[in-house]
């Protein structure tokens, strides 16, 4: 098997703020016990059916979201819970959801993997695999049509990449020259599939070369490495340029849901890149060694997202189920059509 090129790694100082780290930190952190909890209360039978948890990638999606601006568009896969946060949506809404209660922000009747948001412009949470890189491509030629200068970040999986539908969308992306960024969060595994397994040409970024897209790989695991390639990929496409294709290299430490009994891995794996990759410990480091937090301040940063999490997991017991009439809600856009 061929074997995976690195890109060369910065070791220049990042220039960032206090003020920057710790909200980094404090997004990342929110993720990480929001997650906590849905696999608690999926444990008590609160939640239902699917639950995919992003712990571990964390610093993906905060690391982007950082480079994007007002306006710009996000779809991702069923691994979603991350992205809705990120991009600001209210963590009581998305807990009432994943708990089925009409608090949700799909009344209780999406679940873990379909919620929206125009607000905010998240555009799902999508359960077919790689069905939201068409949809991306999409939301991004809508942009180009209406000739604002919007950017789409379309989130997909290792497992993903090696889809049909993606190739058809990287070549009308770049016909087109649409602002669209293709994110490959290589976790390393679809399922229970190593990308190893799977995957014969090594460097999935490289692939939109067969269509002319530039594209880089970046370490999932450092969120500033993930915001300047983000702020990159951001100038290129509201440059007019086209597409552009991020593969981040990251980590789940959890299975790939929660049924999931993980015996395509070793223990060892898991807690290797736990205990020396883990990004949110990354920055509560450099905060930490750069002398721009204390001990102090971060623990009363995790105290403040704990009670935001108790709160979400408060609301969603609070909120009731929805009522049985909802059934025949929010099927059409317009009011059913009659039949004869
Ligand atoms: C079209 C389709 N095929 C198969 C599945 C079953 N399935 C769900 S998730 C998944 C693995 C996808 O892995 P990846 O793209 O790496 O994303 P990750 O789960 O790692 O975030 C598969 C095969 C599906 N949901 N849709
Ligand atoms: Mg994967």
């Amino acid at each position: 098997m061929a074997t995976r090129k690195t890109a060369a790694k910065s070791t220049a100082k990042p220039n960032v703020s206090a003020d920057e780290l710790k909200t980094y930190y404090r997004e990342m952190l929110l993720i990480r016990r929001f997650e906590e909890k849905a696999g608690q209360l999926y444990g008590m039978g609160l939640i239902g059916g699917f639950c995919h948890l992003y712990i571990g990638q964390e610093a993906v999606v905060v690391g982007l979201e950082a480079a994007a601006g007002e306006g710009d568009k996000r779809v991702t896969s069923y691994r979603d819970h991350g992205h809705m946060l990120a991009c600001g949506m209210d963590p009581k809404g998305v807990m009432a959801e994943l708990t089925g209660r009409e608090g949700g922000y799909s009344k209780g009747k999406g679940g873990s993997m379909h919620m929206f948001s125009k607000e905010k412009h998240f555009y799902g949470g999508h359960g077919i695999v790689g069905a939201q890189v068409p949809i991306g491509a999409g939301l991004a030629f809508s942009d180009k049509y209406k000739g604002n200068d919007r950017v789409t970040f379309a989130y997909f999986g290792d497992g993903a990449a090696n889809q049909g539908q993606v190739y058809e969308t990287y070549n009308m992306a770049q016909l087109w020259d649409l602002p669209v960024i293709f994110v490959i969060e290589n976790n390393q595994y679809a399922m229970g599939t190593a990308v190893k397994r799977s995957t014969k040409s090594p460097n999935l970024w490289e692939r939109g070369a067969a269509y002319g897209i530039a594209g880089e790989e970046v370490d999932g695991m450092d969120v500033l490495a993930v915001k300047a390639a983000g702020e990159k990929a951001v100038a290129h496409c509201r440059a007019g340029k086209g597409p552009y294709i991020l593969e981040v290299m990251t980590y789940r430490y959890r299975g790939h849901s929660m049924s999931d009994p993980a015996k395509y891995r070793t223990r060892e794996e898991v807690q290797e890149m736990r205990e020396k990759r883990d990004a949110i410990e990354h920055v509560r480091q450099l905060l930490l060694q750069g002398d721009h937090a204390t001990e102090d301040d971060l623990k009363a940063i995790d105290k403040e997202i704990k009670e935001i999490v108790n709160e979400s997991a408060e609301f969603s017991k609070q909120s009731p189920e929805p009522a049985l009439d909802e059934l025949w809600t929010d099927i059409y856009a317009d009011a059913a059509p009659q039949t004869a």
